[in-house]
């Protein structure tokens, strides 16, 4: 029976079609799945906070209103994930309390800070620029409740990534300190930004695996390049450049060439060791205790309807 179970389960992989929850799946494939949609998942929770902090003071009502918006979907994607991630057998309030123990981790580009309102702007145009760029892959993701997920998540990033950049469009066409404001802010993102794919396919244990059980379409690197080439044209357009003297066309590839990622970085924000990483999982932790009356009161009310 094990094999029969094991052969459907690789068919339906050969196949392109969808693994489901009712489906059987070997272990290795339910823990790759429950890591990568938990990080994910964590991303979008942490990932509220860096914008967080300008709500308070967005420029105008009409920024204020947009902000609140981009913040609030990234706590819905947060929720679907966790969803997406229970119906692997994973428990969301275990989740969270790996997230708050740092035992789970989330993407390292949220433990940069945001300095001035338009790293507001650099955030949606660069971040969730890479964030679409790895994630429209994903849609045809071989476990099918990610998949679906990440439909709509990827139609709501590419709003958020197109207000950052007509608020960038807009900086630009201002005083000569916005536009040096957003050149300062392109300068602190660019790097971190490309951490955001991952290690170079060498140095990445999980992709072999996850291309082979289709839960990732493309490499690190592959996704990677096809940031910087989408990127480069979108910098010239609004007028600022990034900050490496390597990035140039190469035509023989028909890619830009870049300069080497400062890999010890990306190694030692994952350690924990970023600007951020420990506020970030501080004020989680606080938001987390301050809830607890909620879900206490949620579960007696459940208990008083049972009972009755
Ligand atoms: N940060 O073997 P690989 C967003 C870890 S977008 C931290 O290559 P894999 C939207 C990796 O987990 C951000 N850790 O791993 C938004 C593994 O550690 P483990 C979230 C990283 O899984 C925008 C180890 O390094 N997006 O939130 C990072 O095959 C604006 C070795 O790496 C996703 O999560 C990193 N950057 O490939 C929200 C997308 N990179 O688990 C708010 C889905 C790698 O073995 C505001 N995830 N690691 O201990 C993926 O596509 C993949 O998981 C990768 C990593 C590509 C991130």
């Amino acid at each position: 029976a094990m094999a029969s179970l094991e052969e459907h389960f690789e068919a339906t992989i050969e196949r392109d079609q969808r693994i489901e929850p009712r489906d059987w799946v070997p272990e290795g494939y339910r823990k790759t799945m429950i890591r990568q949609i938990a990080q994910h998942a964590h991303s979008e929770i942490i990932g509220m906070q860096p914008e967080g902090n300008w709500i308070t003071r967005a420029p105008s009502l009409r920024r204020k209103a947009i902000l609140l918006a981009k913040v609030q979907d990234e706590a819905g994607h947060g929720l679907y994930l966790y969803s997406a991630a229970a119906t692997l057998g994973a428990d969301r309030a275990d989740l969270t309390d790996k997230l708050i123990t740092g035992r789970q981790k989330y993407s390292s580009i949220f433990n940069y800070p945001t300095l001035t309102f338009a790293d507001v702007g650099v955030i949606g145009w660069l971040v969730d620029g890479a964030a679409i760029c790895n994630q429209v892959p994903l849609c045809r993701s071989s476990y099918g409740p990610y998949a679906r997920a990440m439909i709509r998540i990827c139609k709501e990033e590419s709003f958020h990534q197109r207000q950052g950049y007509e608020l960038l469009m807009t900086m630009m066409r201002g005083t000569p300190q916005q536009r040096e404001m957003v050149q300062e802010a392109v300068n602190r993102w660019w790097w971190p930004s490309l951490m955001m794919f991952g290690p170079p396919d060498a140095d990445s244990p999980n992709t072999a695996q996850s291309m082979a059980w289709k839960v990732k379409r493309h490499t690190n690197d592959e996704l990677r390049q096809r940031f910087v080439d989408m990127s480069v044209p979108q910098a010239e357009a609004l007028g600022v450049t990034f900050p490496d003297p390597d990035l140039k066309w190469n035509a023989e590839r028909g890619h830009y060439d870049f300069g080497p990622v400062d890999w010890d970085e990306f190694k030692n924000v994952l350690k924990g060791n970023g600007p951020c990483n420990a506020s970030r999982i501080a004020h989680r932790r606080r938001a987390h205790e301050e809830g607890a009356w909620v879900r206490e009161a949620a579960v007696a009310h459940a208990g008083k309807k049972e009972r009755k």
